[in-house]
Parts: C-alpha cells; sequence; structure tokens
C-alpha cells in the first residue's frame, strides 16, 4: 500500500481550519488537522512544500515509522509549526490504518474505557451576574463542567475571554486583521476579585457543577500560590496555567500551598515539554492537543506517562481545532484509563457539521465516539471551496502603564 499524494485546505465557517487529506492507491484516504490558531498558513506550507513530497510512496501502514521519521528525521524538529504538520499526517495515517480494518480507531488504541467523555464547554461574562447568566445557560444545555471567565470591576473586558458587555460573545480571533487589539491586564485587581466570584457562583450553583477556570499564564509563582489558596472554597475542578508555561519550577511553590487541582499543557509540543512535569506531580491533568503535540502516536506516549503519576488527561479543545483532530482526541478518550475531561468547543454548528459530517454526538454533557472505521469524520471538499483563509489575530495584554504582558 503506498500513499500516492496529499492535499491541503485551509478556510472553514469562521474558523482557519488547515485540513489534510492523505490518498493512497487503493483508494482509501486519511484526514487530518494542522490547525494552528492565527498562523495557520504555516503547517499549511509546511505539509505542502517539505514534508508531502518526502512521504509520497511510503506505506501509510506504518504510522510508528513515519512519525519517527517527520521527527528523527528532521534536524532542526519541533515548535508548534511543525509538530501540528507531523500532528496532521499522524491522524490522517490512523484513519487509514482503522478504515483499512474495518475499526475505530479507539478499538485499535484498547477499546472503549467509558459510554461517554465528560467535556467542559465555556461561560463568559462582563461582569458576575452576566456569567452566571452564561452558566445558567451551558447547564440548560447539558453541560455538567463550565470553565468560567469574568470581567474584572476596573478593567472591564480585561479578564481572559471576557465580552466588554453583558450579554456579547467573545470572539478570541478578531478577523479584522493581523493587527493585534490591546486589552488591559492588573492582576492586583484580579487576586483582590476573582477568588470572592468563583466562590459565589459555587454556592449559586451547588456542589455538582464542576467549575473550571483559566488563568492564562498571567500570574508570578508566588501570586499564583495565592491565588490557588484563596479559591480552594470554590472546589474547582481546575486552574488551568496560573503561570507562564515556560518557568515549570514556578508550580512548586503553587504545590507547597495549596491541593487545587492544576491543568496544564495547551501550548506544549511535546513529550518532553510534559515529561517533568509529570514525572514530578506537580500537575494533575495534562492539556495537549492531538494536532500542536504530534498526533496520535506521541500523544498516546504522554497519556501513559500521566497514567503512572495520577495525572488525567484534558485535552485542549478550543474553538480552533476542527472536529478532524476533536475526533483523534475523542478516540483517546474513549480509552485512556486515566481520562479526566475533554475542553469541547467545535461541533454544533450546522455550517460545521456539513462540512466535516460524522456520527460522533454530544448528549447529556458527554461525547459519545462514533464507531465508524477509522476516525469516523468526513469532509465535504465541493463545500470547502466556498471558504477562504482570512487573516486573524488575537489580542496582546498590556499592564496599564504600556508594559506588554502575557496573553
Ligand atoms: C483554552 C485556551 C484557548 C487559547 C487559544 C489561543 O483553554 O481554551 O486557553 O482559548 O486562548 O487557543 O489561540
Ligand atoms: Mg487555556
Amino acid at each position: 500500500m503506498k500513499i500516492t499524494d496529499a492535499k491541503v485546505f485551509v478556510g472553514g465557517p469562521g474558523k482557519n481550519y488547515v485540513t489534510l487529506k492523505i490518498l493512497t492507491d487503493q483508494g482509501v484516504y486519511g484526514l487530518g488537522d494542522a490547525t494552528l490558531n492565527n498562523r495557520e498558513t504555516l503547517p499549511a506550507a509546511y505539509l505542502r512544500d517539505y514534508l508531502i513530497p518526502a512521504i509520497i510512496g511510503m506505506d501509510p501502514r506504518n504510522s510508528e515509522d513515519i512519525w519517527q521519521f517527520l521527527y528523527r528525521g528532521a534536524y532542526f524538529r519541533g515548535g508548534p509549526i511543525a509538530m501540528a504538520a507531523y500532528g496532521a499526517i499522524d491522524m490522517a495515517l490512523w484513519d487509514i490504518k482503522g478504515k483499512i480494518a474495518g475499526l475505530p480507531v479507539h478499538q485499535l488504541l484498547g477499546g472503549r474505557s467509558r459510554d461517554g467523555a465528560l467535556v467542559y464547554a465555556h461561560a463568559a461574562g462582563s461582569d458576575l451576574e452576566d456569567l452566571a447568566d452564561s452558566v445558567a445557560a451551558r447547564i440548560e444545555e447539558g453541560y455538567r463542567a463550565v470553565r468560567v471567565q469574568c470581567g474584572i470591576p476596573g478593567m472591564p473586558g480585561a479578564g481572559y475571554a471576557v465580552p466588554g458587555t453583558r450579554g456579547a460573545r467573545h470572539y478570541i480571533t478578531d478577523f479584522g486583521g493581523l493587527r493585534p487589539s490591546v486589552e488591559y491586564w492588573d492582576s492586583g485587581r484580579y487576586l483582590r476579585y476573582m477568588p470572592g466570584a468563583l466562590c459565589e457562583l459555587r454556592d449559586r450553583f451547588g456542589p455538582e457543577l464542576k467549575i473550571l477556570h483559566d488563568v492564562h499564564h498571567r500570574l508570578m509563582p508566588r501570586e499564583a500560590a495565592a491565588f490557588a489558596r484563596a479559591v480552594e472554597p470554590a472546589d474547582l475542578f481546575w486552574l488551568e496555567d496560573p503561570t507562564p508555561a515556560e518557568d515549570q519550577d514556578a508550580l512548586r511553590l503553587l504545590r507547597q500551598h495549596s491541593t487545587v487541582p492544576v491543568a496544564i499543557g495547551e501550548v506544549f509540543q511535546s513529550l518532553w515539554q510534559c515529561n517533568r512535569l509529570i514525572k514530578q506531580e506537580l500537575i494533575d491533568f495534562i492539556r495537549v492537543a492531538v494536532t500542536y503535540a504530534g498526533g496520535i502516536t506521541p500523544v498516546r506516549r504522554i497519556v501513559d506517562l500521566a497514567g503512572m503519576h495520577h495525572v488525567r488527561t484534558g485535552f485542549h479543545g478550543a474553538p480552533s481545532h476542527s472536529p478532524v483532530s476533536m475526533a483523534a482526541q475523542a478516540h483517546l478518550n474513549a480509552w485512556a484509563p486515566n481520562f479526566g475531561i475533554q475542553e469541547y468547543l467545535v461541533l454544533g454548528t450546522a455550517e460545521c457539521d456539513a462540512l466535516f459530517p460524522s456520527d460522533h454526538r454530544m448528549e447529556g454533557g458527554l461525547f459519545h465516539v462514533s464507531d465508524a472505521p477509522g476516525l469516523g469524520v468526513d469532509f465535504d471538499e465541493a463545500l470547502a471551496a466556498r471558504y477562504v483563509y482570512a487573516p486573524g489575530s488575537h489580542p496582546v495584554v498590556r499592564l496599564e502603564d504600556g508594559t506588554m504582558w502575557d496573553y
């Protein structure tokens, strides 16, 4: 069996999905997702210009060797662009493997370990009342777990991922062009306000709702430790990215002062970046994505390593992921003995479902993986021709005096 060709499509309904389709001499094809938010044309070019020409003629069934060829074969390797491109190829090869075996990918990994995978949705508000309305709406939709982000008095619209005005939706990506808008941040105001807001939500919604919160890398280690201690009464399911991801030692201080569960890893691109945090048991959830962590092949290894250290999965599932990588993650979620939760923001719009038909389904806050062979998601190429790449950016963050801060 041979890979004969591969095509890359960039675009989608309100998103620039990077979709890879690998074709074979036996008519079976595989799909992959290389979407890298606001940098979409780069993994697409890496695939078209470098990787696709190199894998044509290879046997697609040898997904492990092809992954090693891509990663170890590159002297300058890794980084989010390359890993997203390897990830897309790897997903497509697992899709092909499943289709030729007549089995869904989760069966190739070890079968189903659960009936449905717990997912969480996002709720955000310009202030606490607005946020409470948004949480109530998610519960109404059936979600049992919700990530909550709230505007801070004195800096409206400036908490991470919150709308500027009541009832408005907040979109991280602004398709107005490549020059980012500026949001302001003040850690002092955040630290004074947010613990009380989270505790208030816990009181309002009761003990059963799983509440998650994302700090988006904005606190210093001492502040993060103090914040983690202050939010303990809110009984969070997790506290996400409390400190900048580059400094893994920062978490030690937080661990010494709090038992709040910590989730990290959405910006990690390899097993090596997860290795220390997992082995030293400094985190409770690992947040990698099958796209920019390089595909199912390496993420399966991360899951196994995590399982040895009581770390559960909580894969990244921001809206930038296409239904193809969400399907790949759904198969891992169905199998992973140490599954925790899945961020879930992708399927559901009619346009998206039409572009990527599948019978994966969300019900009662759980994701039910499809039993169709392979990844169980298809791609309508004719429909894809309607969508074009739209340059976008997410905001940058500055302190009130103009100093740059972590987005
Ligand atoms: C999340 C993430 C995202 C990122 C986005 C950046 O937890 O969902 O923090 O929302 O901000 O993916 O491009
Ligand atoms: Mg996050």
